[in-house]
Protein backbone atom coordinates (compact mmCIF):
# COMPACT_ATOMS: atom_id res chain seq x y z
CA UNK A 1 0.00 0.00 0.00
CA UNK A 2 1.22 3.44 -0.91
CA UNK A 3 0.49 6.08 1.64
CA UNK A 4 1.20 9.78 0.95
CA UNK A 5 4.78 9.87 3.75
CA UNK A 6 6.07 6.81 1.26
CA UNK A 7 5.87 9.86 -1.49
CA UNK A 8 6.55 12.71 0.29
CA UNK A 9 9.63 11.10 1.35
CA UNK A 10 10.53 9.33 -1.99
CA UNK A 11 10.51 13.23 -3.46
CA UNK A 12 12.79 13.89 -0.96
CA UNK A 13 14.87 11.34 -1.46
CA UNK A 14 14.87 11.41 -5.53
CA UNK A 15 13.68 8.02 -6.19
CA UNK A 16 11.71 8.55 -9.17
CA UNK A 17 13.38 7.83 -12.28
CA UNK A 18 12.18 8.27 -15.92
CA UNK A 19 11.92 5.28 -18.54
CA UNK A 20 11.41 6.18 -22.47
CA UNK A 21 9.05 4.07 -24.69
CA UNK A 22 9.74 5.03 -28.34
CA UNK A 23 7.85 5.37 -31.05
CA UNK A 24 7.97 4.16 -34.63
CA UNK A 25 6.87 6.64 -37.73
CA UNK A 26 5.01 3.43 -40.45
CA UNK A 27 6.21 5.13 -43.68
CA UNK A 28 10.06 5.23 -42.43
CA UNK A 29 10.48 2.54 -39.95
CA UNK A 30 12.21 5.29 -37.64
CA UNK A 31 12.19 6.24 -34.09
CA UNK A 32 9.72 9.44 -34.32
CA UNK A 33 9.83 10.24 -30.83
CA UNK A 34 9.18 8.55 -27.09
CA UNK A 35 7.18 8.94 -24.44
CA UNK A 36 8.47 9.25 -20.99
CA UNK A 37 6.96 7.50 -17.91
CA UNK A 38 7.62 7.49 -14.55
CA UNK A 39 9.14 5.21 -12.22
CA UNK A 40 9.76 4.57 -8.75
CA UNK A 41 12.58 2.42 -7.41
CA UNK A 42 12.26 1.87 -3.57
CA UNK A 43 15.28 0.66 -2.13
CA UNK A 44 14.61 -2.76 -0.78
CA UNK A 45 11.49 -2.90 -2.77
CA UNK A 46 12.50 -2.56 -6.31
CA UNK A 47 10.40 -0.52 -8.66
CA UNK A 48 6.65 0.22 -7.59
CA UNK A 49 4.23 0.99 -10.77
CA UNK A 50 2.84 4.39 -11.25
CA UNK A 51 -0.64 2.29 -11.27
CA UNK A 52 0.08 1.95 -7.41
CA UNK A 53 1.08 5.78 -7.10
CA UNK A 54 -0.48 8.03 -9.34
CA UNK A 55 -3.98 7.92 -7.95
CA UNK A 56 -2.24 8.04 -4.44
CA UNK A 57 -0.68 11.41 -5.48
CA UNK A 58 -3.96 12.65 -7.65
CA UNK A 59 -5.45 12.25 -4.27
CA UNK A 60 -3.38 14.06 -2.49
CA UNK A 61 -2.27 16.33 -4.50
CA UNK A 62 1.22 15.41 -4.57
CA UNK A 63 0.75 15.31 -8.24
CA UNK A 64 1.68 18.61 -8.96
CA UNK A 65 4.87 18.09 -7.45
CA UNK A 66 5.37 15.01 -9.00
CA UNK A 67 4.42 16.17 -12.37
CA UNK A 68 6.49 19.19 -12.07
CA UNK A 69 9.55 17.06 -11.45
CA UNK A 70 8.79 14.87 -14.71
CA UNK A 71 8.76 17.96 -16.99
CA UNK A 72 11.72 18.92 -15.82
CA UNK A 73 14.05 15.80 -15.57
CA UNK A 74 12.69 15.53 -19.03
CA UNK A 75 14.03 19.54 -20.36
CA UNK A 76 17.14 17.95 -18.63
CA UNK A 77 17.43 14.62 -20.19
CA UNK A 78 16.95 16.36 -23.60
CA UNK A 79 19.24 19.05 -23.30
CA UNK A 80 21.79 16.14 -21.82
CA UNK A 81 20.87 13.90 -25.20
CA UNK A 82 21.50 16.71 -27.15
CA UNK A 83 25.18 17.39 -26.10
CA UNK A 84 25.27 13.61 -27.08
CA UNK A 85 24.60 14.06 -30.26
CA UNK A 86 21.40 12.19 -30.10
CA UNK A 87 18.74 13.11 -33.15
CA UNK A 88 16.46 15.77 -31.66
CA UNK A 89 12.42 14.01 -31.42
CA UNK A 90 9.42 14.90 -29.31
CA UNK A 91 9.52 13.34 -25.88
CA UNK A 92 5.46 12.97 -24.64
CA UNK A 93 4.55 13.61 -21.09
CA UNK A 94 1.87 12.53 -19.82
CA UNK A 95 -0.25 14.40 -17.49
CA UNK A 96 -3.42 13.37 -15.10
CA UNK A 97 -6.79 15.41 -14.98
CA UNK A 98 -5.86 17.24 -11.93
CA UNK A 99 -2.57 18.49 -13.18
CA UNK A 100 -4.44 19.43 -16.97
CA UNK A 101 -7.58 21.71 -14.20
CA UNK A 102 -5.88 22.62 -11.38
CA UNK A 103 -3.06 24.67 -9.98
CA UNK A 104 -0.92 26.86 -12.90
CA UNK A 105 0.19 24.33 -15.53
CA UNK A 106 0.55 26.53 -17.73
CA UNK A 107 2.64 28.95 -15.85
CA UNK A 108 4.94 25.90 -14.42
CA UNK A 109 5.39 24.57 -18.17
CA UNK A 110 6.65 28.08 -19.25
CA UNK A 111 8.83 28.69 -16.34
CA UNK A 112 10.52 25.51 -16.48
CA UNK A 113 11.08 26.01 -20.14
CA UNK A 114 12.28 29.11 -20.02
CA UNK A 115 15.01 27.82 -17.05
CA UNK A 116 15.96 24.87 -18.70
CA UNK A 117 15.99 27.09 -22.22
CA UNK A 118 14.14 23.97 -24.03
CA UNK A 119 12.33 24.70 -26.78
CA UNK A 120 8.44 23.85 -26.38
CA UNK A 121 8.10 21.96 -29.43
CA UNK A 122 9.89 19.43 -28.28
CA UNK A 123 7.38 18.65 -25.95
CA UNK A 124 4.41 16.57 -26.11
CA UNK A 125 1.09 16.42 -23.28
CA UNK A 126 -0.40 13.21 -23.34
CA UNK A 127 -3.86 14.23 -21.97
CA UNK A 128 -6.53 11.42 -21.41
CA UNK A 129 -9.85 11.48 -23.26
CA UNK A 130 -11.19 11.18 -19.92
CA UNK A 131 -9.45 14.41 -18.24
CA UNK A 132 -10.37 16.63 -21.24
CA UNK A 133 -14.04 15.61 -21.06
CA UNK A 134 -14.56 15.84 -17.07
CA UNK A 135 -14.65 20.19 -17.31
CA UNK A 136 -14.49 20.58 -21.36
CA UNK A 137 -14.21 24.73 -21.50
CA UNK A 138 -11.37 25.06 -18.74
CA UNK A 139 -9.56 22.13 -19.91
CA UNK A 140 -9.64 23.58 -24.07
CA UNK A 141 -8.56 27.45 -22.27
CA UNK A 142 -5.90 25.72 -20.87
CA UNK A 143 -4.43 23.35 -23.63
CA UNK A 144 -5.21 26.34 -25.74
CA UNK A 145 -2.42 28.63 -23.68
CA UNK A 146 -0.56 25.34 -23.59
CA UNK A 147 -0.22 25.01 -27.59
CA UNK A 148 0.24 28.92 -27.84
CA UNK A 149 3.52 28.12 -26.12
CA UNK A 150 4.55 25.61 -29.01
CA UNK A 151 3.82 22.62 -27.10
CA UNK A 152 2.02 19.86 -29.02
CA UNK A 153 -1.17 18.06 -27.45
CA UNK A 154 -1.99 14.21 -27.55
CA UNK A 155 -5.23 12.53 -26.53
CA UNK A 156 -3.85 9.75 -24.51
CA UNK A 157 -6.88 6.56 -24.49
CA UNK A 158 -8.60 7.35 -27.05
CA UNK A 159 -11.86 5.78 -27.72
CA UNK A 160 -12.29 4.46 -24.07
CA UNK A 161 -13.93 7.51 -22.85
CA UNK A 162 -17.33 9.08 -23.96
CA UNK A 163 -16.50 11.90 -26.26
CA UNK A 164 -16.89 12.26 -29.78
CA UNK A 165 -14.65 13.24 -32.37
CA UNK A 166 -16.78 16.18 -33.34
CA UNK A 167 -16.33 17.56 -29.63
CA UNK A 168 -12.24 16.71 -30.11
CA UNK A 169 -12.39 18.96 -32.96
CA UNK A 170 -13.45 22.18 -30.26
CA UNK A 171 -10.09 21.33 -28.58
CA UNK A 172 -6.18 22.18 -30.06
CA UNK A 173 -5.13 18.91 -30.74
CA UNK A 174 -2.57 17.26 -32.72
CA UNK A 175 -2.34 13.30 -32.43
CA UNK A 176 -4.63 11.13 -30.71
CA UNK A 177 -3.63 7.60 -29.58
CA UNK A 178 -5.72 4.56 -30.09
CA UNK A 179 -6.12 2.73 -26.78
CA UNK A 180 -4.85 -0.26 -26.71
CA UNK A 181 -7.54 -2.19 -25.71
CA UNK A 182 -8.50 -1.90 -29.44
CA UNK A 183 -4.92 -3.09 -30.61
CA UNK A 184 -5.07 -6.27 -28.51
CA UNK A 185 -7.32 -7.72 -30.82
CA UNK A 186 -7.34 -5.87 -34.13
CA UNK A 187 -6.56 -8.96 -35.90
CA UNK A 188 -8.83 -11.56 -34.44
CA UNK A 189 -12.31 -8.86 -33.54
CA UNK A 190 -14.00 -7.66 -36.30
CA UNK A 191 -15.19 -5.07 -34.51
CA UNK A 192 -12.07 -3.95 -33.32
CA UNK A 193 -10.73 -3.64 -36.63
CA UNK A 194 -13.86 -1.58 -37.90
CA UNK A 195 -13.42 0.59 -34.93
CA UNK A 196 -9.71 1.20 -35.13
CA UNK A 197 -10.16 1.64 -39.44
CA UNK A 198 -12.66 4.97 -38.51
CA UNK A 199 -10.92 6.02 -35.82
CA UNK A 200 -8.12 6.73 -38.62
CA UNK A 201 -10.13 7.53 -40.96
CA UNK A 202 -11.67 10.01 -38.60
CA UNK A 203 -9.06 11.32 -37.01
CA UNK A 204 -7.22 12.15 -40.52
CA UNK A 205 -10.21 13.63 -41.91
CA UNK A 206 -9.59 16.26 -38.91
CA UNK A 207 -6.43 16.86 -39.18
CA UNK A 208 -4.44 14.90 -36.46
CA UNK A 209 -2.22 12.81 -36.94
CA UNK A 210 -2.87 8.89 -35.23
CA UNK A 211 -1.31 6.44 -33.45
CA UNK A 212 -1.59 3.18 -32.20
CA UNK A 213 -0.44 2.02 -28.36
CA UNK A 214 -0.05 -1.42 -27.35
CA UNK A 215 1.46 -2.85 -30.61
CA UNK A 216 2.86 -6.29 -29.42
CA UNK A 217 2.69 -8.41 -32.64
CA UNK A 218 3.66 -8.05 -36.23
CA UNK A 219 0.17 -8.74 -37.57
CA UNK A 220 -1.05 -6.00 -35.32
CA UNK A 221 1.50 -3.91 -37.06
CA UNK A 222 0.88 -4.73 -40.67
CA UNK A 223 -3.21 -4.00 -40.53
CA UNK A 224 -2.53 -0.61 -38.91
CA UNK A 225 0.03 0.02 -41.89
CA UNK A 226 -2.72 -1.39 -44.20
CA UNK A 227 -5.43 1.13 -42.40
CA UNK A 228 -2.64 4.33 -43.01
CA UNK A 229 -2.00 4.31 -39.28
CA UNK A 230 0.54 7.19 -38.81
CA UNK A 231 2.89 5.65 -36.05
CA UNK A 232 2.96 2.82 -33.82
CA UNK A 233 4.32 2.14 -29.99
CA UNK A 234 4.26 -1.05 -28.00
CA UNK A 235 6.07 -4.27 -26.92
CA UNK A 236 6.59 -5.20 -30.69
CA UNK A 237 8.50 -2.42 -30.69
CA UNK A 238 10.21 -1.55 -27.40
CA UNK A 239 9.09 -1.99 -23.73
CA UNK A 240 10.08 1.58 -21.63
CA UNK A 241 13.67 1.49 -21.44
CA UNK A 242 15.76 3.59 -19.00
CA UNK A 243 18.04 6.37 -20.37
CA UNK A 244 21.07 4.91 -20.93
CA UNK A 245 19.47 1.69 -23.25
CA UNK A 246 17.37 4.56 -25.37
CA UNK A 247 20.59 5.77 -26.31
CA UNK A 248 21.68 2.24 -27.32
CA UNK A 249 18.17 1.40 -29.44
CA UNK A 250 18.56 4.40 -31.31
CA UNK A 251 22.09 4.23 -32.08
CA UNK A 252 21.90 0.77 -33.08
CA UNK A 253 22.66 -0.57 -36.25
CA UNK A 254 19.26 -1.32 -38.07
O1 LIG B 1 4.35 2.92 -17.56
P1 LIG B 1 3.13 2.19 -17.08
O2 LIG B 1 2.36 1.40 -18.12
O3 LIG B 1 3.40 1.35 -15.88
O4 LIG B 1 2.13 3.37 -16.63
C1 LIG B 1 0.95 3.12 -15.99
C2 LIG B 1 0.10 4.36 -15.96
O5 LIG B 1 0.76 5.45 -15.31
C3 LIG B 1 -0.27 4.86 -17.35
O6 LIG B 1 -1.64 5.19 -17.36
C4 LIG B 1 0.55 6.09 -17.52
O7 LIG B 1 -0.10 7.06 -18.33
C5 LIG B 1 0.69 6.60 -16.10
N1 LIG B 1 1.92 7.39 -16.00
C6 LIG B 1 3.18 6.99 -16.28
N2 LIG B 1 4.06 7.99 -16.10
C7 LIG B 1 3.34 9.08 -15.72
C8 LIG B 1 3.68 10.44 -15.39
O8 LIG B 1 4.82 10.89 -15.47
N3 LIG B 1 2.65 11.26 -15.02
C9 LIG B 1 1.36 10.84 -14.96
N4 LIG B 1 0.44 11.71 -14.58
N5 LIG B 1 1.00 9.57 -15.27
C10 LIG B 1 1.98 8.70 -15.65
O1 LIG C 1 -2.02 5.10 -20.22
P1 LIG C 1 -0.76 5.12 -21.02
O2 LIG C 1 -0.97 4.93 -22.48
O3 LIG C 1 0.12 6.32 -20.73
O4 LIG C 1 0.03 3.85 -20.53
C1 LIG C 1 1.33 3.59 -20.85
C2 LIG C 1 1.62 2.22 -20.29
O5 LIG C 1 1.39 1.19 -21.26
C3 LIG C 1 3.04 2.08 -19.82
O6 LIG C 1 3.04 1.67 -18.50
C4 LIG C 1 3.62 0.97 -20.68
O7 LIG C 1 4.46 0.13 -19.89
C5 LIG C 1 2.39 0.21 -21.14
N1 LIG C 1 2.61 -0.39 -22.45
C6 LIG C 1 3.36 0.12 -23.44
N2 LIG C 1 3.36 -0.71 -24.53
C7 LIG C 1 2.58 -1.77 -24.20
C8 LIG C 1 2.22 -2.96 -24.90
O8 LIG C 1 2.59 -3.22 -26.05
N3 LIG C 1 1.38 -3.81 -24.23
C9 LIG C 1 0.94 -3.56 -22.97
N4 LIG C 1 0.15 -4.47 -22.41
N5 LIG C 1 1.28 -2.45 -22.29
C10 LIG C 1 2.09 -1.56 -22.88
NA1 LIG D 1 0.46 7.96 -22.22
MN1 LIG E 1 -2.58 5.24 -23.41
Amino acid sequence: LVIENDLREALVKDEFELHYQPKVDLRTNQVCGLEALIRWKQPGRGYISPMQFIPVAEETGLISRIGEWVFREVCRQISEWEAQSLPPMPIAVNLSPRQLIEGHITETISRILAETATPAARIVLEVTETAMMQEIKKAATILDELRHLGLKIAVDDFGTGYSSLAYLKRLPINSIKIDRSFVRDVTIDTDDAAITRTIIAMGHNLGLKVVAEGVETQEQMNFLRECNCDEVQGFLIATPLPPEEIVQYIRRPS
